[in-house]
């Protein structure tokens, strides 16, 4: 189980910020893995992406979050509230701009989303490499003029300077916490996340005001199955009360078979292949309030 250690940091950290603009490079870097797909076309890395980095006094959470845009397929919506959602969740958000490109419409819809957020926000001012030094103060003016930023740190994600100065800046903003994952671990299914909120709202939406948006979901796994190209996918859904419980399985088995069903489909949807949904339901009480467990659940309210 987690160990918390006194001076210990963790937390959780979104990277932001147009298609392009070096999101997968910095984090390859970091995790100095190759663990979200780099590409030139936009939206390759569809899913929320997880890449870990320990060290000995701190452990940090990346995700590449996607759906900071304008939706464009069947998930899009859905994911553009996950993507939202996602910000107010994590302990530092790090918008990440192209110093080489101007303002443009994409960062205007980003700044909107974060007047939303109270999460701290850095503006990390990437590809300095590729332009004149004297170009990089107007443009952090420009963009300071439109956003407190609690910090700016400019950076090449592809040639490595200034990524430490930023690390550093980092770990002092993120509070203690335990270590989240084991050292070993450098990444989590990317899907993860996006098929716990698809079995959630199901939840929510079939027992209607009975069942309390504390409820979460947490995926115990996802495995293609021997022999078939289906794939076994098993969560538990977590209540506070037994009554809820009671309310989630309904008579017979009834409520969770249909909540199994429906998000049965949009989960094959989302991976493309046959799936098969074991749903398994468990109380905990007050779980909200304990804060590692709300991390657990990858979910805040
Ligand atoms: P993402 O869409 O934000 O994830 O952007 P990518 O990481 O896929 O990078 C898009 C393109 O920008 C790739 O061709 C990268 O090699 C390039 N790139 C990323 N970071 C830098 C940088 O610091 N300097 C320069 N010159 N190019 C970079
Ligand atoms: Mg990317
Ligand atoms: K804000």
């Amino acid at each position: 189980d987690e160990t918390q250690v006194k001076g210990y940091k963790s937390g959780f950290i979104s990277i932001i910020g147009r298609p392009n603009v070096g999101k997968s490079t910095f984090l390859n870097r970091v995790i100095g893995q190759k663990i979200a797909i780099m590409s030139d076309k936009p939206q390759t890395t569809r899913n929320k992406v997880q890449g870990v980095l320990t060290q000995n006094d701190s452990q940090m959470i990346f995700i590449d979050t996607p759906g900071i845009h304008k939706p464009k397929h069947k998930l899009g919506d859905f994911m553009m509230k996950v993507a939202t959602n996602t910000l107010k969740e994590v302990d530092l958000i790090l918008f990440m701009i192209n110093a080489t490109e101007g303002y443009g419409r994409g960062d205007e819809f980003i700044i909107e989303k974060l007047q939303t957020v109270k999460t701290p926000v850095f503006l990390v001012v990437n590809k300095i490499d590729a332009m004149h030094p004297d170009d990089l103060l107007p443009i952090i003016e420009k963009y300071q003029k439109l956003y407190p930023f609690a910090a700016v740190v400019p950076i090449s994600a592809l040639e490595g300077n200034n990524v430490d100065t930023l690390l550093e800046q980092i770990k002092e903003h993120l509070p203690e916490g335990p270590q989240f994952y084991p050292a070993d671990q450098v990444t989590d299914h990317p899907e993860r996340f996006i098929i716990s909120e698809l079995v959630r709202e199901k939840v929510l939406h079939l027992t209607r005001e009975e069942i309390p948006h504390s409820v979460a979901v947490v995926i115990d796994s996802i495995k293609k199955m021997d022999n078939s190209d289906t794939i076994n996918v098993m969560a538990t859904i977590v209540v506070e009360r037994d009554s809820q419980k009671g309310i989630v399985i309904g008579k017979q088995g009834k409520m969770l078979k249909e909540v199994g069903s429906r998000a049965r489909v949009d989960i094959e949807n989302l991976l493309g292949s046959k799936v098969f949904l074991e749903l398994w339901v468990k109380v905990q009480k007050d779980w909200r309030n304990k804060a590692s467990q709300l991390r657990d659940y990858g979910f805040n309210e």
